[in-house]
């Protein structure tokens, strides 16, 4: 009688011949829609399984692997993982991965991207051209913010916050930023980048842009306090977590002008996005996509396959998954796959 393979599932629909290489060791359960899971369908799916692929929009934490004895590792396809308990998995002797690296690049060009539509008011003024409104311009139509020479605020100076900093040099820009711990001095010289407290950077920025990753300390770190610091020309652009900006305050200081512009790319409640945001002019908004160029979508995927099967001990980095979270779950034997299985 030959031994079951171990069963994987993966949560959403992604890129399958990428997904496809987990076949090679394990029976894959995919999922052929998009699906907002319930916590109860999660635990359902991962009861039965050793390993799993997951997204954002899938929340796991102690009930849902409650009832999954053999469940080894999640691979979470993202660098932020807050949608994931990281203590309760730990406890339960189940690594956690994420997808760091791949997407620096390609986050920071949107990054920027984002802050520039806001700054320059793109969307408001394509949005204006295809409602024929043209004849009407004059010379102050659409009048917007520099960035060149401007001063860029970064909140938050990990990897995608210096691939900011450093495309921010070919405008220009003085660079000024905030982050839990200082960088080293070369780190800050090669950015261009100097450290300012949290309240200077508000004071100083023309344009903010939000790149920290979101734990419950930062949870509305922007509010309306923040907002009152800032300069009433100043933009400000959020590609982090949704959380950590009062949404309400946000609108409230956009639609008065106490704040020119912002960009948004993530909300506290998406899919669902505040109406009272929706119904301003001066917010672009997009539905978190800031890591989405094709080539950097794949390489996620990719890393969290990668993971995955090396987590589970199979393939070229048995053992050793490349990006691991919670490497002390690692050490917690639990009964399951021999290498090689
Ligand atoms: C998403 C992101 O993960 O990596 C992150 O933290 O927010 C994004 O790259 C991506 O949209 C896929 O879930």
């Amino acid at each position: 009688m030959t031994e079951a393979r171990p069963r994987i599932w993966v949560s959403q629909p992604l890129f399958p011949d990428v997904v496809g290489r987990l076949r090679e060791y394990f029976d894959v359960v995919e999922t052929a829609q998009v699906t907002r899971h319930a916590p109860a369908q999660i635990a359902a799916a991962l009861a039965a399984c050793d390993g799993a692929l997951v997204t954002l929009n899938d929340r796991i934490g102690a009930p849902e692997v409650a009832g999954a004895p053999r469940l080894r590792a999640i691979a979470n396809v993202g660098v932020g993982y807050n949608n994931l308990d990281i203590a309760a998995l730990t406890d339960a002797g189940i690594l956690a991965t994420n997808t760091p690296d791949v997407l620096t690049e390609t986050t920071a060009d949107f990054g920027f991207a984002l802050m520039m539509a806001a700054a320059r008011r793109i969307t408001e003024a394509e949005r204006w051209l295809r409602d024929g409104q043209w004849r009407q311009w004059s010379f102050e139509t659409m009048l917007g913010m520099d960035l060149h020479r401007a001063t860029l605020g970064i909140l938050g100076m990990g990897r995608i916050g210096q691939g900011i900093a450093r495309r921010a040099a070919g405008f220009d820009m003085r660079v000024l930023y905030h982050n839990r711990s200082r960088l080293p001095e070369s780190l800050e010289r090669e950015c261009r980048a100097g450290y300012v407290d949290f309240d200077t950077l508000l004071a100083q920025a023309d344009h903010l842009l939000l790149v920290l990753p979101y734990s419950p300390q930062v949870h509305h770190l922007i509010d309306a306090a923040a907002l009152a610091k800032m300069k009433p020309t100043a933009t400000l652009t959020n590609i982090a977590r949704g959380g950590i900006v009062d949404e309400d305050a946000l609108a409230d200081a956009l639609g008065s002008g106490r704040l020119a512009a912002a960009g948004l790319d993530v909300y506290e409640g998406e899919p669902a996005v505040n109406p009272r945001l929706l119904a301003l002019r001066n917010v672009v908004l997009t539905p978190h996509i800031a890591s989405g160029s094709l080539a950097t979508r794949r390489a996620m995927v990719a890393l969290a396959v990668d993971n995955l099967t090396a987590a589970l001990g199979v393939g070229p980095d048995a053992g050793r998954p490349p990006t691991p979270i919670n490497a002390a779950a690692l050490a917690q034997a639990k009964p399951g796959l021999k290498r090689g299985a």
